[in-house]
């Protein structure tokens, strides 16, 4: 019998795969999909104070090796998100909310709210490339620690941060120190890589209409970034801090990969919105063949395990 299941914070998955948080996770009808499917837990969309809009259409297009998305944290506002927490629970799966704040009181309020709620896990999305005029904040290392110290003062719930890309080694060593010296569980490495353009050269026009067409890249095209980021903080982060790998997982390869650089669970953006649910049990049983052959019994057996060449 080959075991995918994963543990975090405490909280058993049965699959290692879930979705990430941002497609197909925003409604109740959405989230309930989500439950019932093979899917190890559910990540709902990262939600505000206030119910938000999002930012004007097009703002998401399917693109041949991935996505653009300029969304705009589109959500139904964090109350929503707690009411439905304990419906979402019958179904038996880990229960993680997404949060997103302007600033650190906005995620402070936030985190409170939900210390009372039958959410199991919260994770701070420090990474979102989309409002305009906001960066991201994981690219400002002073807001981030801010951040992070104010959660681990509030938070009575194991809580991760969603990291964006690191493309330098100096800026993975500086992130790291921060997360080893806060009392986060986990990271979710990576969101989408921030503003990339797509171009439409027979209409001369951009592809998606927020931000003069600059949006967050998703799906095949970001999957050496994203095992980068997962092999790297594997590196440099404390034991004690699992890692969420996301970025490009199609298949059981892809998955086999991010497990073997580090990762302790999976998550799925682009894939899961191209596939719908049934993407969960397909990528979990490519996974368990490619370790049945193999030889693994198990994810302990071959995580973290990537050789180098001497
Ligand atoms: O809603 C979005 O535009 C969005 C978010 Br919050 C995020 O974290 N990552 C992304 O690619 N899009």
């Amino acid at each position: 019998m080959i075991d995918i299941s994963a543990n975090l914070s405490g909280f058993n998955f049965e699959s290692c795969i879930m979705n990430a948080s941002g497609p197909l996770d925003t409604t109740l009808e959405e989230l309930t999909d989500i439950a019932t499917s093979g899917a190890g837990g559910i990540v709902m969309k990262s939600c505000t104070l206030d119910v938000r809009e999002g930012n004007p259409e097009p703002r998401y297009v399917d693109i041949e090796w991935g996505s653009i998305n300029s969304m705009g944290l589109p959500n139904l506002g964090y109350k929503f998100y707690k009411e439905i927490s304990p419906k979402l629970k019958s179904y038996g799966k880990p229960l993680i909310a997404s949060i997103a704040g302007a600033n650190c009181q906005e995620y402070a309020e936030i985190i409170e709210a939900f210390n009372d709620s039958d959410v199991d896990i919260l994770e701070v999305n420090l990474s979102c490339p989309n409002v305009i005029g906001r960066p991201q904040i994981g690219y400002d290392f002073e807001m981030s620690q801010d951040i992070l110290n104010t959660i681990g003062d509030i938070s009575n719930k194991p809580w991760g941060a969603k990291l964006p890309p690191y493309f330098d080694f100096v800026h993975f060593e500086e992130m790291a120190s921060i997360l080893n010296s806060s009392k986060i569980s986990f990271i979710v490495s990576i969101n989408s890589i921030g503003n990339a353009l797509f171009i439409d050269w027979k209409k001369e026009q951009v592809l998606i209409k927020p931000k003069g067409g600059f949006g967050g890249l998703g799906g095949r095209y970001i999957k050496p970034t994203a095992l980068a980021n997962v092999k790297k903080f594997s590196e440099l982060l404390d034991k004690r801090i699992k890692i969420v790998g996301v970025g490009g997982i199609y298949n059981g390869i892809d998955a086999f990969e991010f497990i073997l650089s580090g990762a302790t669970l999976l998550q799925l953006g682009t894939s899961f919105s191209q596939e719908g649910p049934l993407i969960f049990n397909r990528v979990s049983k490519e996974l368990c063949d490619i370790m049945k052959g193999k030889g693994y019994r198990s994810l302990d057996d071959f995580r973290g395990k990537l050789k180098v060449i001497d």
